[in-house]
């Protein structure tokens, strides 16, 4: 089963909206197996997005993530890469549809509310910068047998 990396951000925090978020993905049927509510350092932060060390928001971006805490969560559940992305909607919320929790809930893109991992590479990543393996929980949801044949 795969797993991924969901980081309600610092705006998503303060505006109230971590419960909204969880819910989306537990109705969902995901399964959560960590989580953490945490104040990142800006060197995490530009560890977390080192990929986008060459754009010109790269320090604007780390500085406001690490400027107030984060919800820190690993989620599991079949295709959940992919299918959390389409869940979160595009980067810019302009471009986002509804329905989706960036075109429900947030209208800039430098205030989007949720991070998600784009790749199942980048959410191994993620995963090992964000969370110690004991950090992690392995249990059977109850819900297993009804949610996947
Ligand atoms: P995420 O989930 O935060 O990694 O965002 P992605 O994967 O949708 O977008 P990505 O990795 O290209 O960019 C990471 C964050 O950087 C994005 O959530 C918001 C910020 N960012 C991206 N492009 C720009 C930009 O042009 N200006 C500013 N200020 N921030 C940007
Ligand atoms: O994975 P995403 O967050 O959807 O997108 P990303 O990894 O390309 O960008 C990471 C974050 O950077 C994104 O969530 C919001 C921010 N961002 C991306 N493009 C822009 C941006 N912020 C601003 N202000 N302007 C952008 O063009």
């Amino acid at each position: 089963m795969e797993q991924t990396f969901i980081a309600v951000k610092p705006d998503g925090v303060q505006r109230g909206i971590c419960g909204e978020i969880i819910k989306r993905f537990e109705t969902r049927g995901y399964k959560l197996v960590a989580a953490k509510f945490v104040q990142s350092s800006e060197e995490h932060m530009k560890s977390h997005y080192a990929d986008l060390k060459d754009m010109p928001f790269y320090g604007g971006l780390c500085k406001y993530m690490s400027s107030g805490p984060v919800f820190a969560m690993v989620w599991e559940g079949q295709s959940i890469v992919k299918l959390a992305r389409m869940m979160l909607g595009e980067t810019n919320p302009a471009d986002s549809k509804p329905g989706s929790i960036r075109g429900d809930l947030c209208v800039n893109i430098g205030r989007n509310i949720i991070h998600g991992s784009d790749t199942l590479e980048n959410a191994k990543r993620e995963i090992g910068l964000w969370f110690k393996p004991e950090e992690m929980v392995t249990y059977t949801s109850c819900a297993q047998a009804f949610l996947y044949e």
